[in-house]
């Protein structure tokens, strides 16, 4: 074992190690950070706070999935960076759709599947597309495509933070399934966290 023979150089590596690690940490740009508020309660929850554009491209969203569970859309809002694919679950005993009113989805319909099956679509096109599912119409989704991997779901008390955001002056928004906030200019530097909170307006 190499502290046995050798505890200098032991002791060497791992303040290399230290030293190393916090160095990543410096580069993995700043945070944003704060809450939203809302005229109804409930609806703090389950906002997306992102950032409208940050140049480049940016890879789909790893392992985007939506289950039809309980009657529900599960998870009720999906964020996601354009040009993911998105498997679409039903673990109900009982038949569920899915299809979508909205043009940037291509107003599509999955049809009818029972469950243990997985039918996906890919999310093409920026911007907001509502889910609804045609045997049950108490049923509503919705999946946030945006152009960047710089987003946040808002808790049940609409707070949100978005972690490792590279440097850089951007407009900061809210979406909400129902009201809207005005857009935030913000400056993110390395290894700092700023905070941006929303009010909510009918
Ligand atoms: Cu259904």
């Amino acid at each position: 074992m190499l502290y046995r023979k050798n505890p200098t150089l032991f002791a060497v590596l791992l303040a290399a190690f230290f030293v190393f690690s916090i160095g990543v940490e410096a580069w993995a740009g700043g945070a944003i950070s704060g809450m939203v508020s809302a005229p109804q309660a409930k609806l703090k929850k389950d906002c997306v706070v992102y950032i409208d554009n940050i140049s480049g491209q940016w890879p789909p969203t790893e392992g985007a999935r939506i289950d039809q569970q309980g009657i529900k859309f599960i998870p009720h809002v999906l964020p996601i960076v354009v040009g993911t694919t998105v498997n679409f679950l039903n673990h109900d005993q009982i038949l569920h759709n899915v299809f979508s009113p909205d043009a940037i989805a291509e107003k599509f319909n999955l049809g009818t599947w029972p469950p243990g099956e997985i039918k996906t679509y890919t999310f093409a096109k920026t911007g907001c597309a509502a889910l609804l599912c045609n045997v049950h119409q108490e049923m509503e989704g919705y999946v946030v495509v945006l152009q960047n991997p710089f987003f946040a779901k808002t808790d049940e008390n609409g707070n949100y933070t978005i972690n490792d955001v590279p440097p850089g002056s951007y407009a900061l928004k809210v979406w909400n399934k129902k009201f809207k906030g005005d857009p935030q200019n913000i400056t993110v530097q390395d290894g700092n966290t700023i905070t941006a909170d929303f009010v909510l307006k009918k």
